[in-house]
């Protein structure tokens, strides 16, 4: 395998967010490992994470507001935290997408935590919330999230992404190449949603955009080969991650789900683990619509990982509490931005943090 060798590379870009300080870090960025730790030591990656963090709030803006106007709503005149309240909490995150089975287990553990703390104020509900949805959260044993890290293997890391057309596949794959870039990971793209021209161009501008290696076959030609041709073609130059596209088309389920058999079977020729990670792309702008398409794709194949989509510019952020707390799949990603540097990393706490409101 490789050596990662441009870690400070990526320490680079990251500082550039950071204008403050980039004059006296670029001092550094051709310094040994051992400055590179320090600079951690002194906390300077927490400053990072502040800066994604508020990207972050920025991107479930809407949902926030929403969720405010309606959480105000629900404790108007009362001072402790009652049955009324809890019916009225109960409706606004039904009503936000959070889901029905997961709001009833929320307001559940709020019920119990009234139970034992005999007198809960209305100004203490939110941070009450937030602290309940995290612990439920939490409840999944499920990985941590990795910051883009891919694991150590012999072979390219074989990464297959689906989900039905206009979900963001393809957006999500440039901003995943270009963040696998960043770490210094080799990265090859493989463009087997060929049913439309368009589709190949537009991931062939994103390869641009991420300035890495991608395998291409014309219109029409069978995705499956042209998987073959992209696994192949990563082992020989020795890539660390292959993530390959793939067409959506829900009106043809039976013909879709064939086809993910015949790519995951050619993968398998050439990398006998592979895929090793199937990501299922879901638009959270749909809200329920997303939980359905999860339900279904899940039960049809061996999907692995979830991304959430489009949770900038949408009031429906609460779908990713629900899709956390219901699937054993974890959400890997969230997309909150057309940019390429805006997808993150799941965290659930920094999620609920940002999606609900400070005071109401
Ligand atoms: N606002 C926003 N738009 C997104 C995001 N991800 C994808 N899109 C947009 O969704 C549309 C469909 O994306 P595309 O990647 O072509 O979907 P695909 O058909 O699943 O490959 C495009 O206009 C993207 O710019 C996101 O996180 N936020
Ligand atoms: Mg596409």
């Amino acid at each position: 395998m490789k050596q990662r060798a441009n870690v400070p590379i990526e320490i680079e870009i990251e500082i550039k967010h950071l204008l403050i300080f980039s004059l006296s870090l670029q001092l550094h960025l051709s310094a040994p490992p051992d400055i590179t730790s320090k600079l951690s030591c002194m906390g300077f990656f927490s400053i990072f994470s502040k800066e994604k963090k508020k990207e972050l709030d920025k991107g479930l803006e809407k949902s926030k507001e929403s969720f405010f106007a309606k959480l105000a709503k629900t404790v108007v005149g009362k001072s402790k935290v009652d049955d009324d309240v809890l019916d009225n909490l109960e409706e606004v995150l039904v009503t936000s997408d959070v889901g029905v089975e997961t709001t009833l287990r929320i307001i559940e553990r709020i019920e119990s935590r009234v139970s034992r703390d005999k007198y809960l104020g209305t100004e203490q509900l939110n941070a009450i919330l937030k602290e309940e949805i995290v612990g439920l959260l939490l409840e999944n044993d499920i990985e941590k999230a990795n910051d883009f890290v891919i694991p150590k293997m012999d072979t390219p890391y074989v990464m297959l992404v689906v989900g039905v057309n206009g979900v963001g596949k393809t957006t999500t794959i440039g901003k995943l190449a270009y963040q696998f870039k960043q770490k210094g990971y080799s990265v090859t793209l493989g463009a087997a949603d060929t049913f439309r021209a368009a589709a190949i161009e537009q991931l062939e501008a994103w390869a641009k955009r991420a300035d890495v290696p991608i395998i291409t076959q014309k219109m029409g030609s069978d995705p499956a080969a042209v998987a073959y041709d992209t696994v192949a073609s990563a082992i020989a130059r020795k890539s660390d991650v292959v993530i390959i596209d793939t067409a959506g088309r829900l009106h043809n389920k039976t013909n879709l789900m064939n086809e993910l058999i015949k790519i995951k079977n050619v993968i398998r020729k050439l990398v006998p683990d592979g895929p090793h990670e199937i990501l299922l792309v879901l638009d959270g702008s749909t809200g329920q619509n997303a939980f359905e398409q999860a339900r279904q794709f899940c039960a049809a194949t061996e999907v692995n990982a979830l991304a959430i989509t489009k949770l900038d510019g949408t009031a429906k952020g609460g779908v990713v509490i629900g899709i956390s707390d219901q699937f054993k799949i974890p959400i890997k990603y969230i997309g909150v931005g057309e940019k390429i540097d805006q997808l993150q990393v799941f965290n659930r706490a920094e999620f609920v943090d940002s999606l609900f409101p400070d005071n109401w």
